[in-house]
């Protein structure tokens, strides 16, 4: 199978959003649940986080066609570019009780880690190859 061909995989409206997470906190600390339909709008398949980070190392720089994540800043902070159809934004995350929605094909590029962030991310699919668009060239053609 060539894991470049990304032709057999239906794509998805492309989507950004911050959501807020409804956090139960008392004397003790804090807690922050992760639900589908209740504050995650997808069936959970995959759980990954990135950690040890360094600070002038970027990450990302990839589109997906089908794939829905949630981006959660637990730890430090991270600053999130985004671009699809016209639009380019650059999201702060430092706020265990924000998470970012990323739906579909946007372009996504990671950076201004500080030391030792801590990002978790959920996500609606298993881990597949296929499901990346790696060539800026070609996440272009398929915005138009
Ligand atoms: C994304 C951003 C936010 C796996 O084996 N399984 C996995 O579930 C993932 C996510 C990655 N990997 C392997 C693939 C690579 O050999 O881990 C290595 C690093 O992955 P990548 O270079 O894609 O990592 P990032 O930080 O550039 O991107 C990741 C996700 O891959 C991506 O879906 O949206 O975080």
């Amino acid at each position: 199978m060539d894991i470049n061909d990304t032709s057999n995989i239906e794509q998805i409206s492309p989507k950004v959003e911050l959501i807020n997470l409804e956090k139960h906190g008392d004397e003790r600390g804090s807690l922050i649940a992760l639900e589908p339909d209740i504050n995650v709008p997808f069936d959970i398949k995959r759980v990954y986080y990135i950690f040890d980070t360094k600070s002038g190392v970027d990450r990302g720089f990839h589109a997906h066609k089908k794939l829905k994540q949630l981006l959660i800043c637990t730890s430090g902070s991270v600053d999130i570019d985004v671009e699809y159809g016209t639009t380019k934004q650059t999201y702060h995350l430092d706020n265990s009780s924000q998470g970012l929605l990323i739906e579909g094909l946007v372009w996504r590029v990671m950076k201004n880690f500080k030391e030792n962030t801590v990002l978790m991310v959920l996500a609606s699919e298993k881990y597949s190859e296929q499901d990346y668009i790696r060539n800026y060239d070609k996440f272009k053609e398929m915005n138009k």
